[in-house]
């Protein structure tokens, strides 16, 4: 089994050593080490809440002080959280290609960036941030208690968390520079992600090639604990916690 993984990690370093663009999409499985939870645990609860309550607009419309509750309470949890050793290594990365690697991160919990990295994509938005119901205005507020129905202060009204939910478009901007930097990457990590929420997951086929030209179909290495819905996609599966795996990827690259 060791070798299978020491076999996997030269695979990924050797993939890495010959590319010039390089995107990682990262997804909850990069942040358990820090402490933070995945979301797919077998019960189907997040927190003890069903995702229909506290992660669609509609949950939000109906009870909107049961959803900021749980999400005082993520911020809460997050501010207390660090980034761990595969969150530096992806920065340690970003300094290794600079504007050619980019972080497309499903993780709302700002770690990447605490780590270091600077080229990162938040395709389902922050807990940091807070988006107004009325104007619209979108503000950075940190990790700091907000109130169980806190009001614009341009505006007076109802603040939301600035997070993409279920039946929400992504923010298109952003996603669409996910999609082109994938299109043009030679090789995506995929960092602790089920790959089952989309459109996220089409990241994978779209730098494969498989959803459209692309003159040498990108190299995917995997990094889970698992398999996954990703896995027959991709060209090389790195299997074991990614804050220990990552890391040994920066060792053979000499980083
Ligand atoms: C480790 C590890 C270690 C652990 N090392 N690895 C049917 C009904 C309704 C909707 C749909 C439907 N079918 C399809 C949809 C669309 C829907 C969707 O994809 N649903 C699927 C679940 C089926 N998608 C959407 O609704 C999206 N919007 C959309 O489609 O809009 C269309 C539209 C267009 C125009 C107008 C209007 C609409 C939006 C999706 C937004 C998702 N947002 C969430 C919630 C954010 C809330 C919050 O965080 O507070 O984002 S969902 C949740 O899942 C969160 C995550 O970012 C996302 C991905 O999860 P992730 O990161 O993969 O986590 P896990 O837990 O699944 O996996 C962790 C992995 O880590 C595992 O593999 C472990 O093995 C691994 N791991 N420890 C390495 N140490
Ligand atoms: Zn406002």
């Amino acid at each position: 089994m060791a070798d299978d993984l020491d076999a996997a990690l030269d695979r990924a370093a050797d993939a890495l050593r010959s590319a010039r663009k390089v995107v990682v999409l990262t997804g909850a499985g990069v942040s358990a080490e820090s402490g933070v939870p995945t979301f797919r645990a077998s019960d189907g609860l997040w927190e003890g809440h069903r995702i229909e309550e506290v992660a669609t607009p509609f949950g939000f419309r109906r009870d909107p002080q049961l959803v900021w509750q749980f999400y005082n309470a993520r911020r809460a949890n997050v501010s207390k959280v660090a980034p761990n050793p595969g969150h530096y290594a992806l920065a340690k990365l970003e300094q290794r290609w600079g504007e050619d690697f980019m972080v497309v991160t499903q993780n709302v919990d700002g770690l990447h960036r605490a780590a270091g990295s600077r080229n990162v994509l938040e395709i389902h938005g922050s807990l940091h941030r807070t988006r107004c119901t009325g104007c619209g205005e979108i503000e950075d507020r940190g990790l700091e208690p907000l109130g169980e129905l806190p009001a614009c202060p341009r505006c007076a009204e109802l603040l939301r968390p600035d997070i993409v939910w279920f039946h929400e478009p992504l923010p298109a901007a952003v996603w669409g520079a996910a999609q082109l930097a994938s299109h043009e990457c030679d090789v995506l990590l995929v960092v602790g992600t089920s790959a089952v929420v989309y459109p996220a997951a089409d990241l994978i086929p779209i730098a494969k090639g498989d959803r459209g030209l692309k003159p040498v179909p990108g190299t995917v290495v995997e990094f889970n604990l698992t398999r996954t819905e990703a896995s027959v996609l991709a060209d090389v599966g790195v299997y074991g916690p990614s804050g220990q795996t990552l890391p040994k990827v920066c060792e053979r690259l000499g980083l």
